[in-house]
């Protein structure tokens, strides 16, 4: 047996998270690397780093150096400087707030530009996800833009800490080609599941189940 037998395979990884100020990214940086959340709105300056090593399986460990990056729209910031050798985007957008996806067009083609030629892992993210009631961004115009892009999608919620830990993991697991225990896919807490619809004229008929039935729809599920 040789002396690196059973060693955890390294890695580090950074991850920038960008889009417009307000939708979340330090209280999501916050909420993975502290788990903590703030209430109040402290506009970051600069960029915040947060570094934390998690163990995606039990042979690798990743440290992510986690970019927070200031300013309030993309012309205010120093994008430029912190996407160099960068490794995942996290393209964060406000799920209550129509105008903050709507502008990640922008931080899209901005950030491919400045890694011309090295394309990072491109994830979308609707935070605030505890404000499902005041969601302004339809579900397939997120999933659209994620699916025209071939972007990783999620959604998530800093204050409550839904589904952040996963978030991580999943977009540090997918670049670096590992396929995850399956405790890690359940905690995206989406689950797809079939609707059926109950025949109005026959009430007496048995139900028929998923397979037989021609009136089947499938449907996301978000468990709160
Ligand atoms: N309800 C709710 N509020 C959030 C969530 N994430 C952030 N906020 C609030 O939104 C505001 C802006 O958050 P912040 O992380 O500073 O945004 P940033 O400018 O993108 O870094 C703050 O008042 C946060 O408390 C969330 O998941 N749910
Ligand atoms: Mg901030």
């Amino acid at each position: 047996m040789s002396d690196s037998e059973g060693e955890a395979y390294e890695k580090q990884v950074k991850i920038v998270l960008a889009g417009d100020g307000s939708s979340g990214k330090t209280s999501i940086s916050e909420r993975f690397s502290k788990d903590a959340f703030n209430r109040d709105y402290n506009q970051t300056l600069g960029i915040d780093y947060y570094l934390k090593r998690i163990n995606l399986t039990r042979s690798y460990n990743v440290t992510l150096a986690v970019n927070d990056v200031g300013g309030q729209t993309l012309g205010g910031s120093m994008l430029d400087k912190y996407i160099f050798g960068v490794d995942i985007v996290l393209l964060v957008y406000d799920i209550t707030n129509l105008q903050s996806f709507e502008n990640l067009e922008d931080w899209y083609l901005t950030i491919a530009k400045y890694c011309a030629g090295r394309k990072p892992l491109f994830a979308l993210v609707g935070n605030k996800s505890d404000l499902e009631h005041l969601r302004a961004v339809k579900l397939e115009r997120h999933q659209r833009f994620a699916k025209e892009r071939d972007m990783l999608s999620y959604f998530v919620s800093a204050k409550t800490g839904e589904s952040v830990e996963n978030l991580f993991r999943q977009v540090s697991a997918h670049l670096m080609h590992i396929v995850l225990p399956k405790h890690d896919s359940d905690a995206a807490r989406i689950i797809t599941a079939p609707i059926i619809r109950q025949e109005q004229s026959n009430a007496s008929a048995p139900i028929k189940s998923p397979q037989s039935t021609g009136t089947t729809r499938t449907s996301i599920c978000t468990i709160q």
